[in-house]
């Protein structure tokens, strides 16, 4: 059995169990926000995923451009030159790790979805590329994140704007997710992402994280991507994004009592630690 149907099949049943799943970093990225050029080679990346896959992550998600506020798009060829080694070389090291590729663009999801990967991580919503949709709906098992932004990285956080951020975000996904099963994606493989810190402001972020019940209620795996963004920063005081671990642990926490069941991180330790205590006090009896 060649390695997309094995990954593929064991992608199918990932969001069959209630979770929670961790979703750990990956950024074979020069100017990612907190981590760039720390993983360019894929010995290094190797290396970073199997520390990840032992500290509890479930899923890794690999990614070679950087969407931070502000970043230039690469190519598609330098996309996929920077990324298929990595997976590659990850999945001759750990067979079993299960790698999402973090894209917006059908060809470097369809270059890893061959060399193994088993989820898309589209943080246009299928917007990005009118190819993609049919990328996923042909690699049956694959399954899907649909992220909310409000413009494009370049210029996203000039100045957001909504007048109901949580309604105006739910309605998207909804849309997004709608247009996904009318190409013929199947709706158990969509995982829904409020996109934290894509198009939002302090006050849009606390809102999507406080309310976020409006986006479990659509029916779908709800995932998180707070991890040492800009607003944990605000909040904290804390100036470097790689020491923001105990804000973006907050989040995954409170995301977690409100129904979220991936957290998409950089720290797989700490957050993994943080949920094993959240899940046991959550499933403790009430009286
Ligand atoms: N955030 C980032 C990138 N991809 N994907 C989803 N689904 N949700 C997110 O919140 C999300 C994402 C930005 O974080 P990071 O990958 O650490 O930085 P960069 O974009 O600079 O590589």
């Amino acid at each position: 059995m060649g390695r997309t149907a094995r990954n593929t099949d064991r992608a199918g049943t990932l969001t069959a169990g209630p979770g929670p799943f961790i979703v750990g970093i990956l950024n074979v990225t020069p100017d990612s926000f907190s981590d760039g050029g720390d993983f360019l080679n894929p010995e290094a990346a190797a290396e970073h995923a199997a520390t990840m896959l032992d500290e509890g992550a479930d899923v890794l998600d690999v990614g070679g451009e950087s969407t931070r506020p502000g970043s230039d798009p690469v190519s598609q060829e330098e996309e996929i030159r920077r990324v298929v080694p990595v997976l590659e070389r990850i999945l001759s090291v750990r067979p079993e790790a299960v790698i999402s590729i973090d894209t917006y663009r059908a060809g470097t999801a369809t270059a890893a979805i061959e060399a193994g990967a088993s989820l898309v991580n589209d943080v246009t919503a299928l917007r990005g590329d009118p190819r993609m949709v049919y990328v996923i709906e042909e690699a049956a098992a694959c399954q899907v994140i649909l992220m909310h932004m409000q413009g494009e990285p370049k210029t996203m956080q000039r100045e957001p704007h909504y007048q109901d951020v949580v309604r105006e975000v739910s309605d998207f996904l909804a849309e997004r997710a709608e247009y996904a099963v009318a190409a013929g994606v199947r709706p158990e493989n969509i995982i829904v992402d409020p996109g934290i810190g894509f198009g939002k402001n302090l006050e849009h972020n606390l809102a999507l994280l406080h309310n976020l019940d409006a986006i479990v209620d659509l029916g779908f795996p709800v995932l998180i991507g707070a991890s040492r963004k800009s607003f944990i920063g605000r909040i904290t005081g804390v100036q470097l994004a790689r020491d923001r671990v105990s804000g973006t642990v907050a989040t995954t926490v409170l995301a977690y009592e409100r129904g979220a069941t991936f957290f998409r991180v950089h720290d797989v330790r700490a957050n993994r630690e943080a949920l094993a205590v959240a899940e046991a006090v959550l499933h403790a009896p009430r009286r």
